[in-house]
């Protein structure tokens, strides 16, 4: 791998079921991206996919645009979840912000702290959903198909509360 900094595309799926879902994602993407060049999807009411019975999610896929190593974005996206965690309204219940690195453009990561692409991401439609507004090249209709769990287009980030 090079050592020189270069920039890459990097989506991550936010999501949120508890408290002010939309003010968590918001704030999920300022802590994000902060200073880089930033897209997001449209927000989706989304079915839970595995885990215990819990409210619904809403969804996101934020593209950042970076020259971030590796490490600076975990750390980014384990700062997002922290900052929201300390809010927290219900103890041990559902998340107020859940951030996953899922794809980047650019050579497989085969670290086990950070795998990229996330090896499940093609079987969520709550992450190809949003995912393809960004980026249409890849996800197919088929993908879509075949993923697991319901959702449902809500508007733009901004105009959700
Ligand atoms: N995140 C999970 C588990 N299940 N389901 C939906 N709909 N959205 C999520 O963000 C989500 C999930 C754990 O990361
Ligand atoms: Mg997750």
């Amino acid at each position: 791998m090079s050592t020189r900094a270069h920039l890459r595309r990097v989506y991550f799926s936010l999501g949120s079921n508890i408290g002010r879902r939309g003010a968590y994602l918001r704030d999920g993407v300022r802590d994000v991206a902060l200073s880089d060049a930033a897209r997001v999807s449209n927000v989706y009411e989304t079915e839970p996919v595995g885990g215990v019975p819990q409210d619904d999610f809403w969804n996101i896929v934020l593209e950042i645009t970076t020259t971030a190593n590796a490490d600076e974005l975990l750390r980014r996206l384990r700062d997002a979840e922290g900052r929201a965690m300390r809010r927290r309204e219900v103890r041990w219940g559902p998340r107020t912000l859940d951030v996953d690195l899922v794809t980047w453009d650019d050579e497989d990561s085969h670290d086990p702290d950070l795998l990229v692409p996330h090896p499940r991401f093609r079987e969520r439609r709550f992450v190809l959903a949003p995912l393809r507004e960004l980026r249409p090249d890849l996800v197919s209709d088929a993908d879509l198909d075949l993923a697991e769990g319901r959702v449902r287009a809500l508007g733009t980030l901004d105009s959700v509360t």
